[in-house]
């Protein structure tokens, strides 16, 4: 791994343009970690394209480089570089799905990502923490600028410092970004505490269905409660954070209703329990302890299939990994 990461800053040495990208449906760390890198590579006279098949979220639009984000743009002869995304799929319809990538920094241990240098750390708990740490090495300074965006990124896979993976290194490394020039107050607010109104509606209606049953959690978001709530996005509106927060569950699952026929399955777990493979075994992908998936039917067709297998991986944990420690990877 020391060989990869060493390769890697001697091709960004190299580089003239570089091509840079993270998943759809981008959360906190996918923007944090692409601007980051983004600007650093900028600051060294790199021609940077920033891509985002989703574009950008209008709630992360006061990170500093946001305004540079595209979400079509030909990588021609640039390095291509992949930041927090763990399969090629998930860049989105602006990639090509057969493409070779040039270097992908990831942490997703469900990675499979096709890069000629691909950086994967599953320990950490956010790629814009693996790329603090490794800046430096790099010979990239870490600027205010860049410092909020990682912060941003570290706070936002997190919790704000909070989930289960979470080091002492992670902490040093949030130390070292505030001395760099990062609010952490600020960006706290911004990236965990603030809701719209609308996105509370929203949440009133996947409330008003919560249900529990052999602790799991389980709720439903449809099409129809984005129209009555006035909700723009398509995703859960972070009403997981609220699912997680309550007693007497292991696995935590919301259904999301999308377009063309399809669903959207979010799961969370507590330590013990890990529902990233059933996420895989399912096309999707993520953590042990935080996971999702999409899946072609109705939400009915969906819920019995997912709820079966749900049911099972918290009986099958029972007694086994559930009263040793979480796995570190
Ligand atoms: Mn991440």
């Amino acid at each position: 791994m020391k060989e990869t990461i060493l390769r890697i800053g001697e091709k960004f040495k190299k580089a003239d343009s570089i091509w840079l990208t993270s998943h759809i449906r981008p959360d906190g760390d996918a923007i944090g970690s692409l601007l980051a890198l983004g600007l650093a590579l900028q600051n060294h006279g790199k021609q940077v394209t920033m891509l985002l098949s989703d574009g950008l979220p209008a709630n992360f639009r006061y990170l500093p480089g946001s305004n540079k984000v595209v979400k079509k743009a030909d990588p021609g002869s640039a390095i291509r570089v992949a930041v927090d995304c763990s399969d090629i799929r998930r860049l989105g319809k602006s990639v090509n799905e057969n493409d070779q990538l040039d270097i992908s920094i990831d942490h997703h241990i469900t990675n499979v990502m096709p890069a000629d240098l691909n950086l994967v750390e599953p320990e950490e708990p956010a790629t814009s923490a693996i790329l603090a740490k490794y800046m430096p090495e790099w010979g990239m300074q870490i600027t205010a600028d860049i410092a909020t965006c990682l912060l941003t990124g570290i706070l936002s896979d997190t919790l704000g410092f909070r989930t289960s993976n979470m080091t002492p290194n992670t902490l040093r490394l949030g130390a070292m970004l505030m001395e760099k020039g990062a609010n952490l107050p600020d960006l706290y607010q911004r990236a965990l505490v603030r809701r719209s109104f609308d996105a509370a509606r929203y949440w009133g209606f996947g409330l008003s269905r919560l249900q529990c049953e052999d602790r799991l959690l389980w709720t439903s978001l449809t099409a129809s409660d984005r129209n009555e709530a006035g909700y723009p996005g398509r995703d859960d509106a972070d009403l997981m954070a609220v699912l997680s927060a309550i007693d007497g569950a292991d696995v935590a699952v919301i259904f999301i209703e999308q377009p063309d026929g399809k669903v959207k399955i979010s799961w969370r777990a507590q330590p013990g329990f890990d529902v990233s493979k059933l996420a895989v075994s399912l096309g999707g992908g993520g953590h042990p302890a935080a996971a999702g998936a999409e899946l072609g039917g109705t939400m009915e067709e969906v819920q019995s299939i997912v709820m079966a297998a749900t049911h099972l991986l918290i009986q099958n944990s029972n007694g086994t990994t559930r009263k040793k420690e979480e796995p570190s990877a």
